[in-house]
């Protein structure tokens, strides 16, 4: 059965490769593992029908043959499970692999996404200025840790997996920041990740989203 995953219906992100579904539509496109959409607008997420799925009222979530995932990070470690290409076969890489997930998910975007989010909702405070050093600090706290750790390589451990794809996402979070300038082998890395095919399929699908429902709103936009 083909899987279905949620996304925005009009996403605040303009389809631009941010919001979260795009990590499983990457996931979905290195597999080469067909999938539908089900999209959703603000107030469908909330309805109970898509919290019985997403307890937080979120997307993506997952649903295959009885199946429903929530979480982006879990479903991609789903895919990466049933699929080869985004884990290696090997046990101590695969585990490895796995680590970084974690650590994309769990060290680095925690910052990364604080700094993003204060960017947004806390822009006009007279104290923002300060509050936004005190952030980048620890994004770049993080990328410095990360950059040592990468050094010269292509991927954080070997081939491509599943863990350089969710890092990925999380680094493009940064891009337009200026942050990610001081670190250019984090930026090629981010490059290369988004350089992928899959990738740009995975972008495209997103952004196509964003082109149906903005020429759903204002026909003559396109
Ligand atoms: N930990 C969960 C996961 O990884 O799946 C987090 C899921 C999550 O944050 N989903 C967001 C969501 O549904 C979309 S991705 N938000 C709606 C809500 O909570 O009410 C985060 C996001 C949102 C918007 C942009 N953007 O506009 O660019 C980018 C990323």
């Amino acid at each position: 059965m083909t899987p279905t995953i949620t996304a925005f219906a009009d996403s605040p992100g303009r389809g631009r490769g941010l919001a979260r579904d795009i990590r499983v539509r990457w996931a979905l496109e290195e597999v080469g593992q067909p999938y539908g959409e089900r999209l959703l607008s603000f107030d469908e997420l909330k309805a109970p029908a898509h919290r019985a799925i997403q307890p937080f009222g979120q997307i993506p979530t997952w649903e295959e043959d009885g199946l429903v995932l929530f979480e982006s990070g879990a479903i991609v470690l789903h895919i990466a499970g049933r699929h080869p290409g985004l884990l290696p076969g090997e046990a101590h890489a695969r585990s490895r692999a796995i680590c970084w997930m974690f650590a994309a998910l769990d060290t680095v975007e925690p910052p990364i996404f604080e700094r993003s989010l204060a960017t947004v909702l806390e822009r006009d405070e007279p104290w923002f200025a300060a509050r936004l050093s005190v952030l980048d600090a620890r994004v770049r706290q993080r990328l410095g840790e990360l950059l040592r750790r990468l050094g010269n390589a292509d991927w954080l451990d070997g081939d491509f997996s599943a863990g350089d794809l969710l890092m990925a996402s999380v680094l493009a979070r940064l891009e337009g920041s200026g942050l990610l300038g001081g670190y250019p082998n984090l930026a090629a890395y981010l490059l290369r990740g988004k350089a992928r095919p899959a990738y740009q399929r995975a972008y495209a699908a997103q952004f196509a989203v964003f082109l149906r429902s903005r020429s759903a709103k204002d026909p003559a936009a396109n």
